[in-house]
């Protein structure tokens, strides 16, 4: 479904924003990608826009340090923000990080929803868990993105759907939560189905 199938017909990047910068003013919907460094947020905007080498992929993690948009028909902008716990960086650059991230999701009135993506085979992690409960609350709607998942076989997948979901008592939804891959494009289609709604929905 990625391409025609779809309408989406013209993908401009949309500029990169650093901490230093102004972000830009809202003026159309957004739907932003989140989590771990190297968890795929770069691939899975790739494969869901048909594009291979639109957003930078690299098997080291903290490829994308700034936040990039990507204007989609001109009628709206998916998000790659950069991804969190890459460990080998000082402090102070993952502080900055962070903030320019917070400042990014808070207040911001044209997101209209998150990408979380977690790895498949991995538990989460404290942020991980962190960063999915603090968007549940501000009451932003969710899709987690299982990353990877053509490394696992469909019952082990199945399984891992299911764990997520008991480990959160209930705050996320299991239809919410979806495997997904940017090699086979398991999910993709869905994924992509589920933002064009949330940016196609009135402003709330
Ligand atoms: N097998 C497999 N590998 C993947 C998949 N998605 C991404 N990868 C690999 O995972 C690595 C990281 O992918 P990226 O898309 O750059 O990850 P990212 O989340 O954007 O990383 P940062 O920009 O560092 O935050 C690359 O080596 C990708 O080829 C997938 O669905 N399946
Ligand atoms: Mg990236």
């Amino acid at each position: 479904m990625t391409g025609e199938a779809t309408g989406i017909n013209a993908i401009e990047p949309a500029g990169a924003f650093g901490p230093r910068d102004t972000l830009p003013p809202g003026d159309l919907p957004q739907v932003a990608f989140t989590g771990r460094s190297n968890v795929g947020k770069s691939s899975l905007i790739n494969r869901m826009l048909g594009r291979r080498k639109l957003a930078p992929i690299s098997s080291t993690p903290g490829k994308t340090r700034k936040i990039h948009l990507f204007k989609i028909n001109g009628q709206f902008y998916l998000v790659d923000l950069p991804g969190y716990g890459f460990t080998k960086l000082p402090v102070e650059v993952k502080k900055r990080w962070e903030l320019m991230v917070a400042r990014f999701i808070d207040g911001n009135r044209a997101l209209r929803g998150m990408v979380c993506l977690l790895d498949i085979r991995r538990d989460l992690t404290g942020t991980d868990r962190a960063m999915l409960l603090s968007l549940a609350q501000k009451g932003l709607p969710l899709m987690i993105a299982l990353t990877k998942a053509d490394k696992l076989k469909r019952g082990k997948q199945n399984q891992a759907v299911d764990k997520l979901v008991r480990s959160f008592g209930g705050a996320i939804p299991r239809e919410q939560v979806l495997p997904t891959s940017s090699l086979t494009g398991q999910g993709v289609d869905e994924l992509l189905a589920n933002v064009l709604a949330l940016v196609s929905e009135d402003e709330p």
